[in-house]
């Protein structure tokens, strides 16, 4: 029997998965799920064939130069990769994954919760309620933003975006886009293009940021964007934290220029600026775009199907390395 290929996982994996894994190589799990330094993880590192990772790992330059060569692949539990240095993969020969596709849903249902919650202000009327802050029905009582039938911009029309649009379409919204490319007929269903993210903004009673993360985009919601929003708009993000300016945002949402805001993904996650806790027109959650079992258990089977793929010597399902 050849020997099973040893690997690193990083963070605790869904039961189902650790179950798989464990039957066809020799792991070492991260018993209490913390976050490791880059230290703890190039010395546990050590005598592994390949590391499974998550966005919490940052798998930079001096990271990677400081891998034992004995690391051929690294599989990352997620779609986005902004947190592994592609570049610094490629000069050294070690190949990567991420899992696309078995998340798409999962987040685009995560950005409709935050778009209506924002709009017909969930967490007020939840917290109204569950305080006893709420005294009467009135005709006046916690007005929201009607969302059927208004207009939708999406940043970054990509799997995602396109799942937040089809699911846009059933509340009859307009869809308006920017994507660094346009889509064919069939993919743009509609949706209306835009050449620029500039032109689109004036549209946007809504919109979804759904690009990926990284230098290109940091902080690409600004005040001056923000400016050219309509008064009363509703912004979602679900992609990461860094594509926002949060001290615009904030100020956006202080003053009124927006109506209010939904936000799963944060900029320095877990630890947000605090100003958002005190504003109550942001609807808040704790990055639980693909938080679903029966994404996770995919997400995490995902991985493992190219990290089988490499160790058996066949071209990645999903590489990006
Ligand atoms: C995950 C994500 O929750 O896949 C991504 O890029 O942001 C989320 O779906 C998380 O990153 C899991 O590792």
């Amino acid at each position: 029997m050849t020997a099973r290929p040893k690997l690193l996982i990083t963070r605790r994996l869904p039961d189902a998965v650790t179950k798989r894994v464990s039957a066809h190589y020799e792991v070492e799990l991260n018993a209490d799920d913390h976050v490791m330094s880059a230290d703890e993880l190039l010395t546990r590192a050590q005598g592994k064939d390949a590391l499974l990772v998550t966005p919490v790992d940052k798998i930079t330059p001096e990271l990677v130069e400081k891998l034992p060569a004995s690391i051929k692949m690294i599989a990352t539990f997620s779609v986005g990769f902004e947190h592994i240095n592609v570049p610094a993969l490629k000069a050294k020969g070690i190949k990567a994954s991420n899992t696309p596709d078995v998340l798409t849903d999962a987040t685009a249902d995560i950005a409709l919760l935050l778009l209506l919650g924002a709009a017909r202000r969930a967490y007020e009327g939840e917290r109204a309620v569950r305080e006893g802050t709420w005294k009467s029905w009135s005709t006046v009582y916690m007005l929201g933003v009607h969302a059927t039938g208004k207009r939708l911009g999406i940043f970054g029309m990509g799997r995602i975006g396109q799942a937040v649009a089809k699911r846009a379409r059933a509340f009859d919204m307009t869809i308006h886009y920017y994507n660094r490319s346009r889509l064919a007929p069939e993919l743009e269903q509609g949706a209306i293009y835009h050449k620029t993210a500039e032109d689109m903004l004036p549209h946007c009673d809504f919109l979804s940021i759904n690009a990926p993360g990284g230098p290109e985009t940091q902080h690409w919601l600004n005040a001056d964007r923000i400016a050219k929003m309509p008064d009363g708009a509703i912004v979602v993000n679900t992609a990461r934290g860094g594509l926002v300016d949060d001290t615009a945002l904030i100020a956006a949402l202080k003053s009124g220029k927006l109506f209010a805001a939904g936000l799963d993904v944060f900029e320095n996650e877990p630890n947000l600026n605090p100003a958002y806790r005190e504003l109550s027109n942001v609807f808040l959650l704790p990055h639980l775009g693909s938080a679903t079992i029966d994404t996770r258990n995919a997400m995490g089977f995902k991985a493992l199907d190219n990290l089988d793929a490499f160790f058996a010597g066949r071209a990645l399902i999903d590489p990006i390395a």
